[in-house]
């Protein structure tokens, strides 16, 4: 399988994020894509390639043009404020207040873009999110060449930004840009299988009152886990898009067993609906040992779920998501990919 990847995510780097009551350096750092890159090389899954650039014209149809036209001018604008380190907002516009007037100053601008202050962006930020974006869609035209499977590399990930927002690490949803992109080529339907530990809740809004995109989350349930505000089984899509968003939130404690169960209701549910071509949002924070996670799965588990996705039979594209258990990240992604290519 061949991988596309760019070094240019090392400059989203040195992040702050808010942990329980404390200011502390993100998560989501360099190292996890390096991990990747490292391991993919050593169990020799196949070429790196570096992407090809492309305009944001396929991000518009799924993210709104303001938010597009907002991202690049973060920093400028912080910079501007007199700031330097890391942008981050801390003021929402929440139940009572206004949410359909863009505040002028970066702050209150900030606010209005995001859901969560899991958003630290610094200089090289935009340059990072903007490569992710070309990396998606660079594997994605690998898929649509006639390759079985493309890894997309992605950092950073994508999955809990949505149409006019971002949140949780994510700024532009790369999954969903792919998506729209095979569809815009002449694909009728896309399937999106999200099995990050937490609910990509920027997927399931972007295509929630669509039928041509099917989106299935396994996830930590909401009422314990981020990003606690979407996720639950109740939520199908609406209008249109009735029937083709399913949510299956597991409790913290989840095994390999109970995961696995849903993971094959949602692959059956996926073989309905026939889609042309799937995009997995790959998560590996389901991992034990993940700091920021509660599930159970071992490394062992993640082979079986790259085999279970190459029995669907169908062109696949994998764009990966979280995983934070930063040594074993490679061997946990990796070992997915591997599970494909040996089923
Ligand atoms: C809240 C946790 C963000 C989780 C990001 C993630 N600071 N999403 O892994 O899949
Ligand atoms: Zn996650």
């Amino acid at each position: 399988m061949k991988t596309i990847f760019s070094p240019r995510h090392l400059g989203h780097a040195n992040n702050l994020e808010l942990v329980a009551g404390a200011i502390v350096p993100a998560y989501e750092m360099p190292s996890r894509a390096q991990f990747i890159h490292d391991r993919i090389i050593e169990v020799g899954l196949g070429p790196i390639l570096g992407p090809d650039e492309h305009t944001l014209d396929t991000a518009a149809r799924v993210h709104r043009k303001d938010f597009l036209d907002f991202l690049p001018t973060v920093y400028p604008r912080w910079k501007e404020a007199g700031r330097d380190g890391t942008a981050l907002p801390f003021t929402w516009p929440t139940r009572g207040l206004r949410g359909d007037v863009v505040p002028d100053f970066i702050d209150g601008a900030l606010g209005y873009y995001s859901f969560d202050a899991g958003i630290g962006m610094v200089e090289g930020s935009w340059d990072a999110i903007k490569s992710s974006h070309d990396v998606a869609l660079t594997a994605a035209a690998l898929v649509k060449g006639g390759e079985r499977a493309a890894y997309a590399l992605c950092r950073p990930p994508g999955h809990h930004a949505g149409a006019g927002f971002m949140g949780g690490y994510c700024f532009i949803n790369n999954a969903a840009v792919a998506a729209q992109w095979f569809l815009d080529q002449g694909a009728s339907r896309v399937a999106i299988l999200d099995v990050d530990y937490h609910h990509g809740n920027g997927t399931q809004e972007i295509f929630y009152r669509r039928k041509d995109v099917q989106v299935i989350n396994l996830h930590a349930d909401p009422m314990q886990e981020y990003p606690y505000f979407l996720g639950h089984k109740d939520e199908i899509g609406e209008g249109e898009g009735e029937g083709f968003n399913l949510n299956y939130p597991l409790r913290w404690g989840a095994t390999f067993e109970t995961w696995n169960e849903a993971l094959e209701d949602g692959c059956r549910k996926l073989v309905d609906y026939a889609p042309d071509v799937v995009v997995v949002s790959l998560g590996v924070d389901t991992f034990e040992k993940d700091p920021i996670s509660k599930f159970k799965l071992k490394t062992e588990d993640f082979p079986k779920i790259g085999a279970r996705i190459a029995k669907l039979g169908l062109p696949t594209l994998f764009v990966q998501e979280g995983g934070y258990a930063v040594a074993d990240i490679g061997v946990n992604a990796v070992g997915v990919l591997q599970g494909y290519e040996g089923a």
